[in-house]
């Protein structure tokens, strides 16, 4: 008798012992948050909440005036507790709805956007973990040897050791970034969200390929560089192209690489380009090949007003996202500011990220025609785009749910898109440079700059050039 009962509280204990195990695991997730996550979260604000000590490189970086650990307590209705210590400088954030846009969606790890520019800062302790990786060129090889450093093109695209990307100015994979123009656009569209450095880029979930068509030391085809890149961005998958160059002669080789990414399925955000110019009638390109894969981008301030400095129009020109003083990430794990119309342009594709993200089953043109149909309108944009709006990242996915859950189908997008805005006189930001064969948009031409020499100067560089470097 006394056996059976010890038995049956043997048993009851063990009932009671599992029970327990049960509640508490069930306790470690609440409204879908981990413990962890909670604890980061917890940890985040006492971060903010205290005067942390300063880390020597969070020192030289305040004195470069580049990131500042304040916290301005602002951000109504911020629910979406970040630790990145110099979001709160990044005015675009705000601007375009980044943090509400970031409770529905912060990207996906699925989306490959190539960035066609000057190079990236693969170690960038904000940028790492976010880079592509062709999975063809990783492992071991036959022979044991690390597919990614054997010099062979493994997965046979034509490209030897080709790991995040290619550099199409020396024709090798050395990806480096001796500019901080590419850097600073990697920034933007994917910086990590939620690691203690930095910035939070817009779609901080992403697979970022860095392509390189531009370096500063080099004398090299830039036109050509740029549309070898579009092909192997096609070739390899990617679902989003950013790119910031351009020039006043369309290409025809560029177009048909151009229509094959549309026939892919791919979209081409390209900057309108910084020539002062109304681009309905000086031409820029790639942004006015007029396809419809296409998405041309203008450069906003803090006021919504379009820098004079950027290319603008009607017909050409599509909207505008921020674009002056934008603080990102550059080479060698550092932080700096630049204005132009590439910074507005990494704005967008961000969003495309978004926009995908939130709806996988999207077709380009349906993520192209949200993006446009939802950003905000603005009087000082009427002169000055196709849809006189500027960029509103959680609109663009807010007001397609609403359209899903009103007609039950998915994005006959016609429904929002609006007429057209007319034409209108432009606002008189002067004409084009008239340098019809240049295909520099308004960079420096002395951007020899050496990797430590990074400061504000870099503000006033903006798109790298595409043939030779010119002007200014
Ligand atoms: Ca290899
Ligand atoms: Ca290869
Ligand atoms: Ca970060």
């Amino acid at each position: 008798m006394l056996r059976f009962l010890k038995n049956k509280l043997f048993y009851l204990g063990l009932f009671l012992f599992i029970l327990g195990l049960f509640i508490f695991n069930k306790n470690t997730h609440f409204h879908g948050h981990s413990i962890n996550q909670i604890k980061n979260r917890i940890m985040a604000s006492l971060q903010e909440n205290t005067s942390p000590t300063l880390s020597k490189k969070k020192v030289r970086e305040l004195e470069l005036g580049q990131i500042s650990n304040k916290s301005k307590n602002t951000q109504n209705e911020q629910k979406v507790i970040l630790n990145d210590p110099a979001l709160q400088q990044a005015w675009g954030v705000e601007k375009s709805q980044a943090l509400k846009a970031w409770e529905i969606t912060q990207g996906s790890n699925d989306i490959i956007v190539a960035i066609i520019d000057t190079g990236c800062d693969l170690a960038h302790e904000d940028l790492d973990g976010n880079y592509w990786s062709n999975q063809g060129e990783m492992g071991l090889d036959k022979n044991g040897q690390p597919k990614q450093s054997n010099k062979i093109d493994d997965d046979q695209n034509g490209f030897i050791d080709d790991v995040h990307g290619w550099n199409f100015a020396s024709k090798n994979n050395d990806l480096t970034d001796n500019h901080g123009h590419g850097t600073h656009i990697a920034g933007i569209i994917g910086a990590r969200a939620n690691n203690g450095h930095g910035i939070v880029g817009i779609s901080p979930n992403v697979k970022m390929m860095c392509l390189k068509y531009y370096d500063p030391k080099l004398n090299s085809d830039h036109l050509g560089n740029t549309i070898a890149s579009f092909h192997y961005a096609i070739k390899m998958g990617a679902k989003i192209i950013n790119y910031s160059g351009g020039g006043t002669e369309p290409s025809f080789e560029e177009k048909a690489a151009l229509e094959l990414a549309q026939e892919k399925g791919i979209l081409l955000v390209a900057a309108a380009g910084n020539e002062r110019s109304n681009s309905d009638v000086h031409h820029y390109y790639p942004a006015d090949y007029g396809l419809s894969n296409i998405i041309s981008v203008t450069a906003i301030n803090p006021n919504t007003e379009v820098l004079p400095s950027s290319n603008y129009g009607v017909e050409t020109v599509d909207l505008a996202a921020p674009g002056q003083n934008i603080l990102s990430t550059l080479p060698g794990s550092t932080y700096g500011y630049m204005t132009g119309t590439s910074q507005a342009t990494a704005f967008v594709t961000g969003a495309a990220v978004l926009v995908y993200a939130h709806h996988p089953e999207f077709l380009h043109s349906d993520v192209k025609k949200y993006i446009l149909a939802t950003g905000d309108s603005q009087k000082t944009l009427l002169a000055k785009t196709k849809t006189s709006k500027q960029l509103n990242l959680f609109k663009s996915l807010v007001m397609m749910d609403s359209t899903i859950s009103l007609t039950g189908l998915k994005g006959s997008s016609s429904q929002i898109i609006p007429s057209s805005t007319g034409s209108f006189e432009n606002g008189g930001n002067g004409g084009g440079s008239g340098e019809g064969s240049r295909r520099a948009p308004g960079a420096s031409g002395n951007s020899l700059l050496d990797l430590n020499q990074f400061s504000r100067d870099m503000v006033k560089k903006t798109t790298p050039p595409r043939k030779g470097a010119s002007e200014e």
